[in-house]
């Protein structure tokens, strides 16, 4: 090999090793601030999220780049048929108080790499691009911080508009249109000052919501670097990224894709680990993320509020999306669904919020969840009127039925603890057994 090639080898190894010697060296210890925002995270326990973008103007999903191969130059045409006249943040953000839900998640930038805010970093945004030419997000953060719904940013690691998202990944191949050259580095760069955009110029951002990197998995995704960044701008914004395997030092809460923490119903999972930040489960209400025209496979009011049960089981928060329209507008059947969980929270928030999953893992029949000295048993999927469940060391002093306070019996011995649930008090959604413990 002639001495050349050796010693760019050589660099290049350096390089790698030092990256990830420098990323699996560094510590992240994070700030009194952040911990705080750890708990209010876990304590909040149900967020919107919303798939908002160009788009949503072919009504097919926010894959439509990627799913119909449109070249940039034609993808490029869309933006200037984006223009959400009936765009209305109060209205979005009384939908999520009214669903009951503490924060949103919205896409600041998705996979086609149109920036939803006033950039000055990219031309290619909603302010120079549509004829809307509003920040959308700018709207949005000041309704949020005036109503008290904290704001999460998802961003997208993965572009498939960027010349230096270099090397491609398995999407945004050369259909696009770009040269088959460019400057990884420079993208993050480019990324990172996108970052700080959005951490200086929006208020309190309580978390960045990453997606992508699995487009990339063996990549130098330089996370130290902009895990630093984030987290001097503001110390308390919690960083989770979907990247589907175990979190990575610098993160703040991990995510589950369409599935409970520990499934991969999805297959996008196979080797993703829990690890011990605060968890979220992230859910459509149809199929689709970014708004779908054919897609009405919506869930019924049951399946959501009890997938919103479980996964307060599974001491995970509820990520639940909606793909606005490009209009501005919610779809009705999702804010339908929306209010219908937000009655429920209503009566049964107490069981929800400010508890953590257990003291009993997951089971058949259903969840448990905890607060200080009270213990809620859901049951979720059970029909007779005895219910034997293991006990867990602690004696209980009192049950009753959450809906009205009625007691509940119960016996205690070796084989567990029985619980005689009248059939007339039983909820088709969820039958909540409050037990207070000695
Ligand atoms: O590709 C994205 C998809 O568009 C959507 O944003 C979801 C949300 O969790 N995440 C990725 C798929 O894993």
């Amino acid at each position: 090999m002639k001495p050349i090639a050796r010693a760019a080898k050589c660099f290049l190894l350096l390089l790698a090793i030092s990256s990830i010697t420098t990323h699996a060296q560094w510590k992240y210890e994070p700030s009194a601030e952040n911990k705080k925002n750890r708990a209010w995270f876990q304590d909040a326990r149900f967020g919107l999220f919303i798939h908002w973008g160009v788009y949503s103007v072919l009504g097919d999903g926010e894959w439509v780049m990627n799913q119909q191969m449109i070249p940039i130059r034609n993808y490029e045409k869309i933006p200037a048929f984006f223009n959400p006249t009936e765009f209305d943040p109060k209205a979005w953000v009384q939908i999520a108080k009214a669903a009951g839900m503490k924060y949103i998640t919205i896409t600041s930038k998705h996979h086609d790499g149109f920036a939803m805010w006033d950039s000055k970093v990219s031309d290619y945004n909603i302010v120079k691009q549509t004829p809307y030419g509003k920040d959308v997000l700018k709207m949005l953060a000041d309704e949020c911080h005036k109503e008290g719904i904290r704001l999460f940013f998802y961003h997208s690691q993965l572009d498939w508009h960027h010349p230096d998202y270099f090397p491609r990944g398995f999407t945004g191949g050369s259909w696009t249109g770009r040269a088959e050259n460019g400057d990884m580095n420079k993208y993050l760069d480019y990324m990172d000052a996108q970052l700080t955009e959005l951490l200086t110029q929006y208020g309190d951002i309580a978390g960045i919501w990453f997606d992508g990197m699995w487009d990339k998995k063996d990549a130098d995704w330089r996370l130290a670097k902009t895990y630093k960044l984030i987290h001097q701008l503001q110390p308390g914004t919690l960083i989770g990224s979907n990247h589907h395997v175990a979190p990575y030092e610098g993160e703040d809460f991990q995510m589950f894709e369409k599935d409970l923490p520990g499934y991969n119903t999805t297959g996008f999972a196979p080797e993703q680990k829990i690890g011990d930040l605060p968890k979220e489960t992230c859910e459509t209400i149809n199929h689709s993320w970014g708004f779908n025209l054919k897609d009405d496979k919506h869930k019924s009011r049951k399946e959501l509020i009890q997938y919103l049960v479980k996964a307060a089981g599974y001491d995970a928060n509820f990520l639940l999306n909606v793909g606005p329209m490009p209009n501005g507008k919610i779809q009705p059947e999702h804010i339908e669904r929306l209010t219908q969980m937000g009655e429920w929270l209503t009566l049964n928030g107490e069981t929800i919020y400010g508890t953590r999953g257990g003291p009993l893992t997951a089971r058949h029949w259903g969840v448990t969840t905890q607060k200080g000295n009270t213990v809620f048993i859901h049951v979720l999927n059970w029909t007779d009127e005895s219910l034997v469940i293991p006990s867990w060391g602690k004696k209980i002093k009192s049950a009753k039925l959450f809906v009205d306070n009625t007691p509940v019996k119960f016996l205690e011995n070796e084989y567990g603890i029985t619980f005689k649930i009248p059939k007339s008090k039983m909820d088709d959604v969820d039958t909540i057994i409050e037990l207070e413990m000695k």
